[in-house]
């Protein structure tokens, strides 16, 4: 009897212990989840005389970003078709964009070279399915095409990109630019980076810093660590805060524009 009673204690205290277990996995899972995910967001905005704007959204979770983005009132079209529009994730220098002292050549075009002295050189490829990395920056037929888009996708980052995306110096930079909108002289250059193109449809149209956003991940440990990011960058996330209302101010804005060209 004991015997029996020993046994079928030690079981529930077995299936007690095993239930506890599973649970605590459970809730282990969820809190680093919910610590690791940093949203990041770019408002893209128009280089080279472009017209057009965006903005990009990237929730990072360990090396898998997921992104979300919009831009419209670019090029439309390109040798007949729609125009392709290739798009990266910059990295490994300043994390911001160039301006027209950018402009070594003074042929009053940013080319793609000139403007990587600000936000440096292609680390990952923004396509629209298939290859990511740098060795696709330059595929017209895998990048998002036409005046706007919404694009979705996501994306395992390698590590170089990750350390600029984590360190705030990424960059969104979506190229091809209306040639009609370029100086006379411009427009008859070829691109540096593919001979066979011409200088417009490689250049930088958009460009924005890839920042992250208050609470994004930021302050979610314990209260130790939480002050310390916080008074570490209290001033940072004051900046953060004019970024947002911008932001909301570009939405707001779409939304009319949106709203006008409905009959
Ligand atoms: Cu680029």
């Amino acid at each position: 009897m004991l015997g029996a009673a020993a046994l079928a204690a030690a079981g529930m205290t077995g299936t007690a212990l095993a239930a506890a277990a599973t649970a605590a996995s459970a809730t282990t899972t969820q809190s680093a989840r919910a610590e690791s995910t940093t949203t990041y967001q770019a408002m893209l905005d128009p280089l080279n005389n472009q017209s057009g704007s965006g903005s990009l959204t990237l929730r990072l979770t360990g090396d898998q970003a997921v992104i979300t983005e919009h831009f419209s009132g670019l090029a439309a079209t390109f040798n007949g078709g729609p125009f392709p529009h290739v798009q990266h994730i910059h990295g490994g220098a300043d994390g911001v964009c160039p301006t027209q002292a950018n402009d070594k050549n003074g042929d009053g075009v940013i080319n793609t070279a000139e403007g990587q002295t600000t936000y440096g050189p292609i680390q990952t490829t923004l396509s629209v399915r298939g290859d990511t990395s740098p060795k696709a920056g330059t595929n017209l037929t895998i990048a998002p095409s036409g005046a706007s888009a919404d694009y979705q996708r996501t994306i395992t980052l390698d590590a170089a990109t990750l350390k600029s995306v984590r360190s705030g110096i990424g960059v969104i930079v979506v190229h091809g630019d209306d040639p009609t909108k370029l100086p006379a002289r411009a427009q008859k250059e070829k691109s540096e980076l593919v001979p066979s193109l011409p200088l417009a449809a490689t250049s930088p149209a958009l460009c924005g810093p890839l920042k992250a956003m208050a609470g994004g991940g930021v302050a979610t440990g314990s209260g130790s660590t939480a002050a310390a990011a916080s008074d570490a960058t209290g001033g940072w996330l004051l900046g953060l805060g004019g970024g947002l209302v911008i932001a909301a101010g570009a939405a707001g804005a779409l939304a009319r524009r949106t709203n006008a060209h409905k009959p």
